[in-house]
């Protein structure tokens, strides 16, 4: 190094020391940090790190956080952007690692089931919460007799857990990203289709052993080292060896059965007995589905207005760090992330658990994007959108405009020898060094656009703007050679090819909502059945909800395809009753037709704002 340059480096260093050194000091001194095993009912310690302020006024609140990833690294609260704000407010914060994890004892379970009602020493994340909120508030000194909860994914589901049957301690929660359904629409599958390296690695991750741990790839690529595993019966024979109870989990139930529906959220929520804050992000790639189905469910016996709902536009965690002025290439004009944790997030805790502020939380927030405006609603879906449809047509054309030809049809071969892959290669490990994963949902779609199996049909140059907003689905007309088949539709905001405002922008295919139905359970979510080769049946495809403007100049575009892979394992497009249990032979191509004529017009149901 030159030695001009050392004296700069020098001062940089000495800074980043003495900043660092001071950082440390201040959460030292403000906190003690206290790391005790809490004695559930039925024996079992758990791990509990517990940071009070030493120079608490008045007594104070807990916020409490159960997680299967680990608390005895877990930051000093006002050193992490999640919980700065709350800190500054002053709380007791308390971080659990969950039965099984890390240093608790016990056996970890993959999302508990809730325990036997009947059974008074049944135990499950429920009665661990509560036991732990006893023991809190005997033994924490100076606190004030109340508890929030909070925590984003797993981290949300226990909270959402807690909340079920309370203590009387808890009084609200702010639930991000808690998952609702893992065979509907959450981590493990999207509409019976399995998200393979999902699934897989995440099994592995809390399973093989107490701590998170990676699946050892041999290729940086998991495209190429998904495609060579072949059929999924060669995980346990190769790699697991039927070791891994979720693994073992999946292959026991492709279907929507007792299994998934005893897990769901569906059967668990009923009338809300705390205050719910659930917290959702249009482009969070494992949990999108999950807060706002929760929202839903509450929201069916939420007589005294304790639920509400907040979506903004992040990514999985997107609201916990960062000030969310962007999500990968795509701009928002504001600050989302940073807003929500000061002035949606505090102020909800401070209300509940310190009776300050005015407690007039809107129903639904919503960060909308395209206008890139913060909106509120009455309800979600907002009830003055209308039903509008949007017609796959003739050349590529999408239109509001329903087809009245008599025949018409797009057709292409789908292989699952050559999947098209869901974000562009190489497909880094889910959570390996380097992965792209958490901003995949906002990729430019044009890495995939012109591929023969995948189709697009596109509008004109909009001549307004058109605000989708609500709910939305995507009604194919469709038939295939094979006897199975899996339909993923995109539906796409295409930025006009002069673009100033950002020019590398120009032209970007950016996806607003997705999803994808494995066509073998069109008619049933538990009673699979082969599709009829050549036959045209109805695919609903559910599109969830969004809140986008489709602004004046942007086309609107619709791509469909068969393979997404290896998010989505490979339908064999042969109907075997597992495909768990698929051979390799099984596999095969198959052509694909979706229909556009005026007796099968192929379309999009979309929510829109009237103007
Ligand atoms: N998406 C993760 C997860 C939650 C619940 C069950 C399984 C996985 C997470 O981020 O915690």
């Amino acid at each position: 190094m030159r030695p001009i340059l050392l004296k700069p480096v020098l001062v940089w260093i000495l800074t980043l020391i003495v900043t660092f050194t001071y950082a440390q000091t201040r959460s030292e001194t403000r906190y003690d940090r206290q790391e005790v095993l809490i004695t559930m009912r039925d024996g079992i310690r758990l791990n509990t790190v517990i940071f009070t302020p030493k120079t608490a006024r008045e007594p104070l609140p807990f916020l409490f956080r159960r997680t299967p990833y680990g608390v005895s690294k877990a930051p000093f609260p006002d050193q992490s952007s999640y919980t700065n704000h709350m800190a500054d407010e002053g709380y007791i914060f308390v971080a659990q690692d969950i039965r099984g994890r890390y240093k608790s004892e016990g056996t970890f379970e993959m999302q508990r089931f809730s325990r036997d009602p009947a059974n008074p020493k049944a135990i499950d994340e429920s009665t661990d919460t509560y036991d732990t909120i006893e023991w809190l508030l005997k033994n924490s000194p100076n606190n004030n007799g109340k508890v929030g909860m909070y925590g984003t994914s797993y981290d949300g589901w226990t909270s959402v857990m807690g909340a079920i049957d309370p203590h009387p301690a808890l009084k609200a929660i702010s639930e991000h990203a808690s998952p609702a359904d893992m065979w509907i629409g959450d981590d493990f599958h999207h509409q019976g289709a399995f998200r393979l390296s999902y699934g897989f690695e995440y099994a592995f991750m809390e399973e093989a052993a107490k701590t998170d741990t990676l699946f050892p790839f041999n290729t940086y690529d998991t495209y190429d080292w998904y495609l060579k595993l072949g059929s999924l019966a060669n995980v346990n024979k190769k790699h697991f060896l039927g070791k891994l109870p979720s693994w073992n989990d999946f292959a026991k139930h492709p279907n929507y059965d007792q299994f998934w529906q005893k897990q769901s959220l569906i059967t668990r929520l009923g009338k809300p007995k705390v205050a719910i804050q659930n917290v959702a992000g249009w482009w969070d790639q494992e949990d999108f589905y999950g807060p706002i189905k929760a929202y839903q469910l509450w929201e069916k016996g939420d007589d005294k207005q304790q639920n509400h709902l907040i979506v903004g536009p992040w990514n999985h965690g997107g609201w916990a760090g960062g000030d969310g002025r962007k999500l990968g290439n795509i701009r928002f004009d504001t600050t989302t992330s940073s807003t929500f944790r000061q002035y949606m997030l505090a102020p909800w805790f401070s209300y509940h658990l310190k009776g300050k502020g005015d407690g007039k939380f809107a129903e639904v927030t919503s960060f909308q994007t395209g206008s890139n405006q913060w909106k509120t609603y009455t309800q979600w879906p907002p009830a003055e959108a209308v039903k509008r449809n949007l017609y796959f047509r003739a050349n590529g054309q999408l239109s509001f405009e329903k087809p009245t030809d008599a025949a018409g049809a797009d057709r292409y071969v789908s292989d699952p020898a050559h999947p098209v892959p869901y974000r562009p290669r190489p497909i880094e490990e889910t959570y390996g060094p380097g992965s792209r994963w958490y901003a995949w949902l906002t990729e430019d779609q044009r890495f995939v656009h012109n591929r023969p199996d995948v189709l697009a049909w596109q509008t004109e140059p909009l001549t307004e703007d058109v605000a989708v907003t609500g709910t939305l689905l995507a009604r194919l007309f469709a038939a295939t050679t094979g006897s199975d088949a899996d339909w993923v539709v995109k539906l796409i905001d295409v930025y006009p090819e002069n673009y100033p405002k950002e020019p590398k922008m120009a032209g970007y295919q950016f996806m607003v909502a997705n999803d994808v139905l494995r066509g073998r359970f069109h008619r049933s979510f538990e009673k699979p059945q082969a599709l009829q080769p050549n036959k045209t049946e109805t695919f609903t495809v559910d599109l969830h909800s969004l809140d986008h403007v489709f602004r004046k100049g942007h086309r609107i575009m619709v791509q469909v395809q068969s393979t997404w892979f290896p998010l989505i394992d490979r339908n064999p497009q042969r109907y075997v009753p597992n495909i768990f249990e698929a051979s390799d032979a099984d596999f095969q191509q198959a052509t694909h037709t979706i229909f556009r004529s005026a007796a099968f017009p192929s379309h999009l149901e979309l929510s829109v704002l009237p103007r």
